[in-house]
């Protein structure tokens, strides 16, 4: 069931499905986008009037390329990458790089839509982008990685720059592959350039907590979201999907602020571990030795592996999906609500379903949406790109607590503004009229751009 839209703005969900034809992803971001922003073209005609809506649904440059690459046993094989530059009216492009086989550009267009409300939301000055390749990292040798790297920033280098477009990682780009591409740009050019990519190491212009920045800001925001309800984390047990960057993360901060998270997964299977997740083990897998999660069990007996199992299954009072897109759907959100799962926070990008959307927000669950819960990655790297212009490296501690205030501010601004709404409570209605607004003002201000 979708939420029916006003005649307007289904005139213009029709448009862009037509002109952007078989990416579903897409169409499901805007749309979710559109379901919501009704009230304020009544309140703001002028947005109407001046086509703010078919202008920020339009990207303003895509880029799709070639990639060969030689792997270690001499064979050659051509990848395709993308970066699309959506929206550039509150700074430069930014957003995160992602290898992963299922990459097209539907997927990269989805992300790029949702960095534009999400940057906007920081209160930083960042605009919106994304790129990615269809390239596929597992089983790769280090070597045949940075290969790979190398030959992607030899197109990608000349659309980057500190003012122009700063991407950084997501699925399957991490420190690793940033060093990499830094490198490559760096011989390219012959400039060292701190700020055209962020979550660099910190060994050479990186900033400190950016590697935790998503995960820790996604628990911050579920700890804002449970202080309205005067509730806390404490004793809660959780479930965290996926078990990559954001993951790993994010159960670390659930563990500091006394909760339990009980399972994980990977795209092979999940851990149920009643003890609660070892993250000195489950870290030395993931980050180490690359290794499967079903590692995770052999080395500690009391955990169960189930190949293909479905962690949504697992009782729990709060989940947090920290893997990928539509990872739970309308069925696994009723048995977390069956279950008494009370507070969803979403480290991943898109990962509920419409359906599931629906489901939390009648039951009344806690949930935030990806483009508010998930701003601290980001927004880390804008205080990375901070750091660098200014030559300056801050400690731990002052870098967390930076992000910790901007989660604080992205959840006031979302919960009032759902309340100035009409819609008290709602997440969605908020993260994304808060975020649309910052962005079409700043539009309007420039002209017809
Ligand atoms: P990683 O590559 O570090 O980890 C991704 C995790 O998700 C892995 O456990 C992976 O399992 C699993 N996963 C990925 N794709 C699929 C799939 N198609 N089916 C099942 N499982 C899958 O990526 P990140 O942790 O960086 O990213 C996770 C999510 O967070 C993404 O949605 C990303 O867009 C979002 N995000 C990331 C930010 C960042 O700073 N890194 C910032 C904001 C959002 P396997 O290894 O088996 O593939
Ligand atoms: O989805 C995201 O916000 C990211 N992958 C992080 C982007 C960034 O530029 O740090």
């Amino acid at each position: 069931m979708t939420v029916r839209l006003s005649e307007k703005l289904e005139f213009i969900y029709q448009d862009i499905l037509k002109r952007n034809p078989g990416e579903q992803e897409f169409h499901q971001a805007v749309r979710e986008v559109l379901e919501t922003i009704g009230p304020v073209l009544v309140k703001y005609p002028e947005l109407a009037e001046q086509k703010i809506i078919e202008r920020i649904c339009e990207p303003e440059r895509q880029i799709i390329f070639r990639v060969p690459w030689m792997d270690d046993k001499g064979e050659i094989h051509i990848n395709r990458a993308f970066r699309v530059q959506f929206n550039s009216a509150l700074g430069p492009y930014k957003g995160g790089m992602r290898f992963h086989p299922s990459v097209y550009l539907g997927i990269i267009k989805f992300l790029g839509f949702e960095q534009i409300f999400k940057n906007a939301l920081t209160g930083m000055p960042i605009g919106g982008g994304k790129g990615g390749s269809d390239f596929d990292p597992k089983g790769r040798s280090d070597a045949e990685i940075m290969r790979f790297c190398q030959s992607l920033m030899t197109e990608l280098y000349r659309h980057l720059g500190e003012y122009t477009d700063v991407p950084a990682g997501d699925i399957g780009v991490g420190g690793r592959e940033v060093g990499y591409l830094f490198g490559q740009y760096k011989r390219l050019t012959n400039r060292y350039e701190s700020g055209i990519l962020t979550g660099k190491g910190i060994h050479y212009g990186g900033s400190r907590a950016r590697t935790e920045a998503t995960g820790y800001g996604a628990v911050f925001f579920a700890e804002e979201m449970l202080k309205v309800r005067q509730d806390s984390l404490e004793g809660k047990i959780g479930l965290v999907s996926g078990s990559g960057n954001v993951a790993i993360y994010a159960i670390e901060k659930c563990q500091q602020l006394g909760a339990k998270v009980v399972a994980c997964s990977d795209s092979s299977g999940v851990i149920y571990d009643e003890q609660g997740i070892d993250l000195a083990l489950l870290k030395e897998i993931k980050e180490v030795r690359r290794e499967r999660l079903s590692a995770y069990a052999q080395a500690r007996p009391q955990a169960r592996f189930t190949k293909e199992g479905n962690i949504w299954q697992v009782p729990c009072d709060f989940a947090l999906p920290c893997a990928t897109q539509n990872e739970l759907n309308g069925k696994d959100a009723q048995t977390l609500v069956n279950n008494g799962c009370k507070l969803i926070s979403e480290g991943a990008n898109m990962p509920c379903t419409p359906e599931a959307i629906r489901i939390f927000l009648e039951a009344k669950v806690a949930y935030g949406p990806g483009k508010a819960a998930n701003a601290g990655g980001v927004a880390t790297s804008a205080l990375e790109m901070q750091q660098n212009a200014s030559r300056d490296s801050w400690s731990f501690n002052h870098t967390e607590q930076r992000l910790h205030e901007i989660m604080r501010n992205i959840h006031k601004d979302c919960y009032e503004t759902a309340a100035e709404f009409g819609d008290p409570g709602n997440y969605v209605v908020g993260a994304n009229i808060c975020g649309f607004l910052k962005v079409s003002r700043a539009m309007l201000s420039m002209g017809l751009i």
